[in-house]
């Protein structure tokens, strides 16, 4: 199957407003991991084109940030309105490029839509304080004033949600924005820099630099006048950012991905749980920060919880996302293939029982494509290093439990803390749950996945360093607060002395 909805074979970098060859000529390609076919080639940027779109941004930065909010934020509601015309196209894009399937496409594009329409009503809020002053006749209020310039790097698991998440509340907020796609998935970024354009967006305000990690990364990191990296990707390479980050004093914010468990217990509705538990860990091929890796089950309806898994289990159907009926796509590449099987064989040797799949598919229609089989182990330890690591790949571990308090104790042992689930009726366990459970997001009674835009989005321990995407935590990231105080005493009035 093959849509041509791109006419470019070259995608180029957007600076200024324009399209823009990288200096350094060298472009890298793009494939569906459906099928293999060649998508279209990225640049390889360098140092310099990141020194050329911020040179550029902190330009535009100037006069956007005097620009009212409200009015920043009409730019927004064009680029939501656009966005809105196009989802079924930027569906189509998404699903070739990343490969998950094209409802959940939709879905992602839609989370895109509703964060431009959320973040365009924050320019009529930006809401800051005003408190009294302890001195008579001042007045002293709080007001978010823009950082500059922001950098954010965004991945390839949900390329234009993230992207989303970062850049509309940079723009709102009166910054600029030098954006580091991930080069699995540049026709996003190519779309929505398209939109920002057509949406009248002045020059220079966002702009985008393709190109790897250690490059351009690297170089949006040493550019003094980018005052903030936001990024989302894997913990090993946010922790290298932060480390030069801090050195520089930059501000970072980050989101690493997570271990999330779902957690059954005996008094559960557990079609509803098997339901929860198959779209949260094997949509996306499980390839979301989200995605459900381990199912804390009560012993005494394991067998049960077992049976029906694998049942449902077989029903997925496998393969490209374009096709309507098809359940759970590709995986993004060889090398995502290969860390899954790695895991599979350590699950193995560390005794875990598997129960169905394992295996990559690579027999008829799958030959072409990266297709893992959807797997489940069971009689997992919370200790295994398939129960504690990321796998990013459609792989779920049931662990065994006799009460909540293990339930629990279990998901809060790992290095990540994003997202949890608790299946139950008891009102008691609920609250117990949503206290206890370490993780930035907890649900009851559905999956791990499906965050809402207008809450806040990240995690505890090693899935960040205690910032959050989405809603209205988001500005901190992209704001400095400035206290303003105003005297109008007429005299010189000392604050702690001059009281009464
Ligand atoms: C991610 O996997 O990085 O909650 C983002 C969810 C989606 C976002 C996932 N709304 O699963």
């Amino acid at each position: 199957m093959s849509l041509k909805l791109i006419k470019e074979e070259k995608l180029l970098n957007f600076i200024d407003g324009e399209w823009k060859e990288p200096s350094s000529d060298e472009y890298t390609k793009v494939y569906n991991p459906a099928n293999l076919e060649l998508l279209v080639q990225v640049p390889l940027s360098r140092a310099q084109d990141v020194q050329d779109a911020v040179q550029t941004a902190k330009q535009a930065q100037k006069s956007w940030a005097l620009v009212p909010a409200p009015q920043r934020a009409e730019v927004l509601f064009r680029v939501g309105t656009l966005m809105k015309e196009r989802k079924e196209r930027l569906s189509q894009l998404l699903t070739m490029e990343n490969g998950k399937v094209i409802e959940e496409a939709r879905g992602e594009v839609q989370e895109g839509i509703d964060m431009a329409f959320y973040m365009a009503g924050e320019g009529r809020r930006l809401f800051g304080q005003t408190t009294p002053s302890e001195l008579k006749d001042k007045f002293a209020m709080s007001v978010r004033a823009p950082v500059g310039v922001v950098g954010i790097i965004t991945p390839w698991n949900f390329p234009i949600a993230i992207a989303t998440w970062k850049s509309f509340p940079a723009i709102v907020a009166g910054n600029a924005v030098v954006w580091k796609p991930a080069t699995e998935t540049p026709i996003m970024a190519y779309e929505l820099a398209r939109i920002f354009q057509e949406a009248g967006l002045p020059k220079g305000v966002v702009n985008v630099v393709f190109g790897s990690g250690s490059t351009v990364g690297e170089a949006m990191i040493e550019q003094d006048d980018i005052r903030v990296i936001s990024f989302t990707g894997s913990n090993e390479v946010g922790r290298e950012i932060a480390g030069k980050c801090g050195q520089r004093l930059k501000k970072v914010s980050l989101e690493m991905g997570g271990k999330n468990a779902v957690i059954v217990m005996e008094d559960a509705d557990l079609s509803l749980a098997v339901e929860g538990i198959l779209w949260s860990a094997y949509g996306t091929s499980g390839q979301r920060c989200t995605a459900c890796s381990r199912v804390m089950v009560h012993e005494s309806v394991k067998e049960e919880l077992e049976d029906r898994l694998q049942s449902e289990i077989a029903k997925l159907t496998i393969g490209n996302g374009l096709d309507e009926s098809i359940k759970v796509g590709p995986i993004i590449n060889r090398s995502g293939i290969e860390k899954i099987k790695n895991y599979i064989q350590i699950g193995k040797e560390e005794g875990a029982e598997l129960l169905t799949g394992g295996y990559v598919l690579n027999s008829g229609e799958h030959r072409k494509g990266n297709y893992f089989a959807p797997t489940l182990f069971t009689n997992v330890t919370g200790d295994m290093r398939i129960a504690q690591e990321e796998i990013f790949g459609p792989v779920v571990s049931l662990i065994p439990v006799k009460n909540m308090e293990e339930a629990v104790a279990i998901n809060n042992s790992v290095e990540y803390g994003l997202s949890s689930s608790i299946f139950t009726r008891d009102v008691n366990k609920v609250f117990a749950a949503q206290r206890d459970l370490d993780t930035g997001i907890v649900y009851v009674n559905a999956g791990t996945t499906g965050a809402e835009i207008h809450l806040p989005f990240g995690g505890t321990k090693g899935t960040g360093n205690g910032h959050r995407d989405s809603g209205v935590a988001a500005l901190d990231v992209f704001t400095e607060w400035k206290a303003v105080y105003v005297d109008f005493s007429g005299k010189l009035q000392r604050a702690q002395i001059d009281v009464e």
